[in-house]
């Protein structure tokens, strides 16, 4: 038997293996883009049932984000504009898993525990809302897979919404607008104008310091990413005087030796940046443009290298602001408390740990990779900054924070800086553009330089990541928030010896989600002890 996509619509259908078997995974299915018309029909399928399960919006998302042009990749985006609920993820594996001749047996079992655990379709009979709403970025296969899409929706004849080439976190967006219209118009433009025009407001109310360095003035590596578009098209709405910005690497291979996950782990410039580059102010996306770090070359270092100021670095300015403004809104109101908190990942720079319990005097929550994982966590505080080291971070802001906002909207410039804040950001997921914006309003706020930020701070620790093939990544399993690996057997006593060997260390190794190999992660006191450390581990699981 084979699976197969179940239309004469999407042209050669590629029938996959009934033994072939794919789990939704932190970044949902991705695959080599021929599997992937099935993968994203099915996916569609799944979303449909779920749309006319809630009698609302579902978002289908194709991307394979910072992975190579060949790639692609398919994710489902919850009502609320969040990713998946997890208990759908299973629903989805188990649906496309599910052979052609067994797929409607799966759909009634699916249907079975879904009357259990939620209010279903079947209980309420209303279905007029159900919608799937499908956005794709720039790669070729793009356009046959949102025809996949269209034909898995249309099996329930749910209504289906081709966005067009959109950033994914346009597509989260405007999947949580159709879901609670109050919150902005469910469109690109929609989009465009809710962010733009909190942007504009908070600038206005935003006050540039006696001797200020702010520059409003960058250059954006797009990796040749949906971001180049799309970010052009936002910035229609903004006037140049407010922000200026230059566009980089817009129409090249996709993410080939630039975007924000190369200038992360190769700590290098983008490919068409130089060092001798005079303009200081850099920023890259990743292929989705759901990941922004800043980055500038670096002085005294080899040619193309670059300094970043990445995800843990955004956090930190976000903590230091939002902290700020809290503190002045608790001085005239002490009775209504809005707490908040920071989560990163492993993979936080040890110095931005510190920096945010040292100095700023706030705890950070480590927990797993994958962006759910932070998005959960941060969900527990009223306002919850979360951030990856490699650029994917937001923040979020708690029901209880709304109604403070809206119970005192005028009366104290705190809070209305704070409520612009968060219409700035997009909470429902890291996004390039909004982090972009809100990075801009916060160093014109203190009037940081490039220079003013690297040192205000703190100082990155040296830190390697190093990526090693293995025949079978399922072999290592981590406790800890993926800090410890309880096996294989004796691995972790290895690496806690090498790690004793240097000063002021640290590291991990886990083995990837994304991809059949293991990652090394790696931190000591000098950037030559950092690469020693990271050989001597990767001979551990070679
Ligand atoms: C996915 C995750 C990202 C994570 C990365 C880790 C989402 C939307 N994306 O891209 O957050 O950093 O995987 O990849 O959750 P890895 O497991 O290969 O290190
Ligand atoms: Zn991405």
């Amino acid at each position: 038997y084979t699976r197969a996509v179940n239309t004469t619509h999407t042209g050669e259908s590629f029938p996959i293996p009934d033994e072939e078997k794919f789990s939704y995974g932190t970044a949902g299915f991705r695959f080599r883009a021929e599997k992937l018309s099935f993968l994203v029909f099915r996916c569609a399928y799944v979303a449909s049932l779920r749309a006319r399960q809630l009698n609302s919006t579902i978002g289908v998302m194709i991307t394979a984000s910072h992975n190579p042009e060949e790639d692609n990749g398919v994710k489902l985006v919850d009502p609320s504009g969040d990713m998946l609920n997890v208990v759908w993820e299973i629903y989805a594996t188990d649906i496309v898993n599910a052979t052609d001749a067994n797929l409607a047996a799966a759909v009634r079992s699916l249907e079975r525990q879904m009357s259990q655990i939620e209010n279903s379709f079947i209980a309420t009979g209303n279905t007029h809302n159900a919608r799937v709403v499908c956005g794709m970025d720039i790669r070729t296969s793009g356009p046959h897979l949102m025809e996949a899409a269209r034909a898995g929706a249309a099996v329930f004849n749910v209504n289906f919404e081709n966005i067009g080439e959109v950033s994914t976190p346009i597509l989260h967006y405007i999947v949580k607008s159709y879901n609670f219209p109050q919150f902005a118009e469910p469109t690109v433009q929609g989009y465009y104008k809710a962010i733009s025009d909190a942007f504009k407001e908070l600038h206005e109310i935003t006050v540039e310091p006696e001797g200020s360095s702010y520059q409003p003035k960058l250059i954006v590596d797009c990796a040749n990413g949906v971001g180049a578009p799309r970010f052009r098209d936002l910035l229609q709405h903004i006037p140049k005087e407010l922000l200026e910005v230059e566009f980089r690497n817009e129409s090249g291979p996709l993410n080939h030796l630039c975007g924000a996950d190369f200038v992360k782990i190769a700590q290098k410039l983008p490919t068409s940046f130089k060092s001798e580059d005079q303009d200081p102010k850099c920023a890259t996306f990743d292929g989705d443009a759901d990941r922004l770090i800043y980055f500038r070359a670096k002085t005294g270092a080899e040619p193309g290298a670059a300094e970043l100021f990445d995800g843990d670095k955004i956090a930190c300015l976000y903590a230091m602001y939002i902290k700020e403004q809290l503190k002045a809104y608790h001085e005239t109101r002490p009775t209504y408390n809005i707490d908040m908190g920071i989560v990163q990942t492993a993979y936080a720079n040890g110095s931005s740990t510190r920096f945010i319990k040292d100095t700023l005097g706030l705890k950070s929550v480590i927990v797993k990779t994958g962006v759910k994982h932070l998005h959960e966590e941060a969900s527990e505080f009223d306002v919850g900054i979360y951030f990856e080291a490699n650029g994917h971070g937001t923040v979020v802001f708690s029901a209880h924070f709304d109604s403070i906002i809206r119970r005192h909207p005028h009366e104290n410039l705190a809070l209305r800086r704070l409520a612009l804040f968060s219409r700035v950001i997009n909470e429902t997921v890291g996004d390039a553009f909004a982090d972009l914006l809100a990075v801009e309003i916060i160093l014109r706020h203190y009037g940081w330089s490039m220079d003013d930020w690297a040192e205000k701070m703190y100082k990155d620790v040296p830190n390697v990541q190093i990526k090693v093939p293995v025949a079978d990544r399922s072999i290592f399993e981590t406790t800890n928030a993926e800090q410890t690996l309880v096996k294989p057997d004796g691995i972790q006593k290895m690496i806690d010896q090498d790690v004793a060997k240097f000063k002021n260390s640290r590291a991990f190794i886990r083995p990837s989600g994304t991809e059949n190999i293991v990652r090394v992660y790696a931190e000591a006191d000098t950037v030559e002890n950092t690469q020693a450390l990271g050989k001597s581990l990767e001979q551990v699981i070679r």
